[in-house]
This record gives C-alpha cells, sequence and structure tokens, in this order.
C-alpha cells in the first residue's frame, strides 16, 4: 500500500476513526491528550524510566530502549489516558462484537466485554535499531485472516514527539488484512509522525514495530491495550496493581482493569455459594477478608 497513517482531528466521531481503522489497520488522531496529561505523564514516569535497565535482548526489548510497566500505579494520569471517550469508544466498536448463544431454546445474544490487556511506556534512545515488525494479537497467538474478529485495540500515546528520526513506530498500512504466510517487510512500513499528545491506535492484527532512533533525543511514548476481556490478561494487573489502588479507580476502570465479570461469567469470585462480580468486592469494607474467610471445611 502507497499510501501513509491518516491523521484525523480530536474532534473526529468513533465512527470515522473506526472506518480508517478497518481500512489501513490503524489511525492517528491529533491532540488526543492535552498538555496537562503528556507534561504529566512525563513527569511521573521519566524519573522511573531513568532507574529501569534497557532491554537485555538487541532483537525485541532493545538494548538501548527503556520499558516500564504497572502504570496505573505510576501515574494517575493513565486514567485520563484510558478513560478516553474516543480511544474507548473506538475499541468497544470494534471488539464488542455480539455473538448468539443458547441457554435451553431461548437465542440470546452475548456481548463481550473489554479488558485492559497490558501498558507499557517505552522510551527509545539514540541509536537504537528498528524493532522486529510483528502483530500484537501474537500474545493470542491470534489467526489472520481474522474476519473481522480482532483481539486488540492498541494506543501508542506520544509523549514525546514522534518522528520517522526518532524511531516513530513504524506501521505497514493494510497489513492487518494479510493472511498469517506472508513476510512483513520493514521496506513497507511508514513512520508515524505526530506530536506530543497525539495517539496512534491501531488493532492486534497490524504489523509495526519501534523505529529507528538516528536522532539525538529520546523518543518517548506510552502504549496500552484494550483487549477481549475473556483471553488472559497480557500484563497481570491482578498481582501488580494493589487491591488498595484498584479500590480508588472510577467504577469504569475498575472493571476494565479485569476486576469484573461480564455477560458471560468471565473471572467470578464465590461468594455465599455465589458467583459474584468481583468488582461489587472491591465496595466492601470487609474485602479481602471475605474472600480469606471463604468456608474450607
Ligand atoms: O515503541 C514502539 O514504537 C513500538 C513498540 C512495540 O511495538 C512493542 O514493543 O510491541
Ligand atoms: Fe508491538
Amino acid at each position: 500500500m502507497s499510501h501513509g497513517l491518516t491523521t484525523l482531528p480530536n474532534t473526529a466521531t468513533v465512527e470515522e476513526a473506526v472506518e480508517v481503522i478497518l481500512r489501513d489497520g490503524g489511525v492517528i488522531i491529533e491532540d488526543l491528550y492535552d498538555e496537562a496529561t503528556t507534561a504529566g505523564l512525563m513527569r511521573d514516569l521519566q524519573p522511573v524510566l531513568q532507574q529501569v535497565r534497557t532491554g537485555d535482548d538487541e532483537v525485541f526489548a532493545g538494548k538501548q530502549t527503556r520499558r516500564a510497566a504497572s502504570l496505573f500505579t505510576r501515574s494517575a494520569h493513565m486514567v485520563d489516558v484510558a478513560l478516553s471517550p474516543l480511544y474507548l469508544g473506538i475499541a468497544r466498536a470494534i471488539l464488542q462484537k455480539p455473538v448468539d448463544v443458547f441457554f435451553g431454546e431461548d437465542r440470546t445474544p452475548i456481548t463481550p466485554d473489554i479488558q485492559i490487556g497490558m501498558t507499557q511506556a517505552i522510551q527509545i534512545a539514540p541509536g537504537q535499531g528498528a524493532q522486529p515488525i510483528h502483530r500484537d494479537d501474537t500474545v493470542y497467538l491470534w489467526r489472520h485472516p481474522s474476519y473481522g474478529r480482532e483481539a486488540r485495540v492498541q494506543i501508542m500515546v506520544a509523549v514525546s514527539d514522534f518522528t520517522t528520526e526518532n524511531g516513530g513506530t513504524l506501521v505497514i498500512p493494510g497489513s492487518h488484512l494479510w493472511d498469517d504466510e506472508r513476510t512483513p517487510s520493514v521496506s513497507e512500513a511508514v513512520s508515524t509522525e505526530m506530536k506530543a499528545g497525539s495517539g496512534l491506535i491501531f488493532i492486534g492484527s497490524t504489523y509495526h514495530g519501534g523505529g529507528n532512533n538516528s536522532s539525538d533525543e529520546l523518543r518517548t511514548g506510552v502504549t496500552m491495550s484494550f483487549d477481549l476481556a475473556f483471553l488472559r490478561q497480557e500484563e497481570n494487573h491482578y498481582l501488580s496493581i494493589p487491591v488498595d489502588t484498584v479500590r480508588g479507580f472510577p467504577t469504569e476502570l475498575q472493571r476494565l482493569l479485569g476486576w469484573s465479570a461480564g455477560d458471560n461469567f468471565m473471572g467470578w469470585v464465590e461468594l455465599e455459594g455465589q458467583m459474584t462480580d468481583p468488582q461489587s468486592l472491591l465496595e466492601r469494607d470487609d474485602y479481602p477478608s471475605v474472600v480469606d474467610g471463604l468456608p474450607v471445611s
């Protein structure tokens, strides 16, 4: 495909953005986040990135790249990143496709939930070569063509400006439609060029990778994903986010972090013989002792 990625203004509707994503595999939304959010992310995450070691392997993690995860414990601004009406709306529109099932003779549509699969700040330093082009839905061993059934809607938020020179994410437009036999070539990729505060939103089927940083500046991005909630989370939020931190989040975010059992009963906790929605546990003063205290004999 010859064209690059389409950039839409932050006034675009969910429908307009979804149309571009389903055509190209991704879209850039200009000024998706305000200055306070990106400056806040940088302020909160830069000290963390300075402390973590660079990647252990040159192939994927990058020896000139620093990564830090568990971002909901590290920056309060992540709440705004995740609850952006446009990003969340796009993810819901693409992922939440109802399926029809039988309960007895009743045929009922069930809509799958979505959840946050992973979070990561990625800082690419000068000298880092391009990452191998890949699909992020590889974590789920998703197969292609996906017949419109996507597992993931990812965002890469530009915390610093992204340029071709500083390693702006490489994306192969149209590659979400390729089968699993076709080899991706970096020569088919285009660089994501966007100002700090803009976001690249792309689906799990789209071939992409971190770019080569030939500049003399750091490229800093924050990425996270909304994924089908019946898949295992890529990052283990239950272990990496303390329950008390989760309790302080808006209900919608608690659910998106996996503290939820949707219409297909995924993730319930037994309480007094009932399959209980875990989100309701967060509101109880006696949690977690209520779960510790389950009768065992
Ligand atoms: O840093 C980037 O631009 C992309 C990184 C990426 O795709 C990954 O680590 O899976
Ligand atoms: Fe990736």
